[in-house]
């Protein structure tokens, strides 16, 4: 299906619009039909084929036109156009936090800044400060959003890692020369931010299987070629590094390039102290230089002693020495999850109705979600007031009594007010079957504050969860400054759940943070915060990230069965 290549070219030519300074209307009509044909179940090629385009919401017959030329053509005139007029470094503007596309538009306009280099050289020299709706202050905002970019650029979210790496396994998978074959490194570690992406792969051929790999249709350059590694960039700029061993040391290599390297070189260290050396072909005798073991990873920690470790929690922070005494964490597997409570329908700003998202999320295996949209202050969502939440129980009553084998619960994600108290009263929350409350807004309080405020919504009695606890985004907002042992602490004594949103750009609370608040007596729930059915499967980042933190099955909410989810939300 070329859906989503559809989709993502509808989402540039928005982004082109912008910068070109096009009204928000045009623009906003390319994303909401991209966002609509991201979701859509039916492939878009038979859809242009059988001129039934316009059936998805926001085609029209431009659109439509278009799609069609490009399913004829292999190309928009009208794109290609764009992408002439707007150099490539001005789209990165858009991703810089405290830019929004009216500024980007106005700075490539008037000032031609085309890419973030100049943008930073202007701020520095002042020369945006006099432009309309600029400031001393927008010029400030504007560096913090390029260091904070800065710091996690070359390095890609594991979603995207993950998606890419995936694929690629497909297709070596299918070539019979390959014998095991397994991911390495960060994104075997599940890290939030991948630098590359690694594979081990065992095989008796390793030259026609590197001759193989590079052959794969989406490499854009050969970076290495060697004898053991080959390393290629795709043409979404992602570096693939390939290592192809003998199957003897398959599990020697995954160790070593699972890393992290600080895991690692304890690992060694412990070797040596047994009368070994640990390397990527295996574990040897320190004396005679005999071979002891290296096809699986079980048998190294086997011989040093140690209990198996696993890879999410190999960063040495103790996992060594749990190892050792028998008490590490038996982490919630990534099929424990049983339903998710943090998505949101057509009701406020997501994309699918209720039904349709019960109905992927039973394809999941799920027992039970919860649907949690916008409360009614955050209109730039949607928000529901009182009589459209009424409309929405009454819709969901129908749903469950329609649809066996999941039940969906009726909630919200609730905004927290400035002063700490709720966007809906008691009358609403206690109709409701669950209530998540978040902030979206006024985060630019002092800490005291900002702490004490997301604390007395929690001392709410009818609250269940706080969503997105510190609202990091990786790469364009850094956590709340908030207190956050405190909140903690607040979490513990109201028996307020703490997400772990498992959005790939928040994964917030982070592994650090859930570990910390574990230690305090933590309970967690996993939400995904869906727009989109498409946005299900996040789930399985917001496992990682707690498998991260060293939480187990018992910790997350969304586990247990769905007649103790009954006793938990339905008062
Ligand atoms: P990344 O790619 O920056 O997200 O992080 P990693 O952990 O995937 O690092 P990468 O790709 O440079 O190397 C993969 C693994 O190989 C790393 O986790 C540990 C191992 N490794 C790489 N270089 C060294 C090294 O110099 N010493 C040791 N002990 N291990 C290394
Ligand atoms: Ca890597
Ligand atoms: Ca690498």
């Amino acid at each position: 299906m070329k859906n989503k290549l559809v989709a993502d070219l509808l989402y540039q030519i928005a982004d082109l619009l912008d910068i070109k300074g096009e009204i928000f209307f045009k623009t906003r009509a390319y994303r909401i039909a991209a966002q609509n044909i991201e979701v859509l179940t039916e492939d878009i090629e038979v859809l242009a084929k059988e001129n039934r385009l316009k059936n998805i919401n926001g085609v029209g017959e431009a659109l439509s036109l278009k799609i069609k030329e490009l399913f004829e053509t292999g190309k928009i005139q009208y794109y290609e156009k764009l992408k002439k007029e707007i150099p490539k470094g001005a789209l990165e503007l858009l991703d810089i936090s405290g830019l929004g596309p009216k500024k980007v538009s106005i700075l490539f306009n008037t000032l031609n800044i085309s890419n973030i280099e100049y943008l930073k050289k202007a701020c520095i020299e002042g020369k945006l400060r006099n432009l309309d709706g600029f400031g001393e202050i927008t010029e400030r905002n504007i560096l913090r959003g390029i260091s904070l970019k800065e710091k996690t650029s070359g390095r890609i979210l594991l979603n995207i890692a993950y998606e890419t790496g995936e694929k690629y396994i497909n297709y070596l998978n299918k070539y019979d020369k390959i014998d095991k074959i397994s991911v390495a490194g960060s994104f075997r570690r599940m890290k939030e931010t991948i630098g590359d992406l690694d594979l081990i792969v065992s095989s008796n051929s390793p030259h026609k299987v590197m001759e193989y790999f590079i052959k794969y249709p989406k490499v854009k350059r050969i970076l290495l070629m060697g004898n053991t590694k080959t390393s290629v960039l795709l043409e979404n700029n992602i570096q693939v590094d390939l290592r192809v061993i003998e199957d003897k040391s398959f599990g020697a290599a995954l160790q070593y390039f699972t890393g992290s390297k600080e895991h690692n070189v304890k690992i060694r260290g412990i070797a040596n102290k047994k009368g070994y050396k640990l390397n990527e072909y295996g574990l040897y005798n320190k004396e005679n230089g005999n071979f002891v073991v290296g096809k699986t990873e079980n048998e190294i920690y086997q011989k040093l002693k140690l209990r198996f470790i696993e890879p999410e929690i190999r960063e040495n922070r103790g996992e060594i020495e749990a190892a050792f005494s028998n008490i590490l964490p038996k982490l919630v597997k990534y099929d424990d999850i049983k339903g998710d409570f943090h998505m949101h329908s057509t009701w406020s700003d997501g994309n699918n109705t209720i039904e349709e998202l019960a109905l992927f999320s039973k394809k999941l295996g799920y027992k039970y979600i919860g649907i949690a949209d916008h409360s009614e202050s955050l209109k730039i969502a949607n928000g529901l007031n009182s009589e459209k939440i009424k409309k929405k129980i009454n819709e969901i009553e129908k749903i469950n009594s329609k649809i066996s084998d999941i039940e969906v619960f009726c909630g919200t994600e609730c905004e927290i007010k400035k002063n700490g108290r709720l966007d809906y009263d008691k009358n609403i929350l206690k109709k409701i079957d669950f209530v998540g409350i978040a902030i979206h807004s006024s985060f630019k309080t002092n800490k005291k504050d900002l702490t004490d405020r997301i604390i007395s919504a929690m001392q709410n009695e009818y609250v269940d969860y706080l969503a997105h606890p510190t609202c990091r985004i990786i790469g364009r907002r850094e956590p709340l400054d908030i207190d956050i042992k405190k909140i903690f602490e607040a979490a513990v004594e109201t028996n307020t759940y703490l997400e772990i949103n498992a959005f790939p750009d928040r994964l917030d609370l982070n592994d650090l943070n859930i570990r910390h608040a574990k230690d305090i007596g933590v309970k967690f729930i996993i939400g995904t915060d869906s727009h989109n059915i498409n946005h299900l499967n996040f789930m399985r980042y917001g496992i990682a990230t707690a498998r991260r933190g060293w939480l187990e099955k018992k910790d997350i909410i969304n586990t247990y069965s769905k007649e103790k989810i009954d006793i938990i939300f339905r008062r």
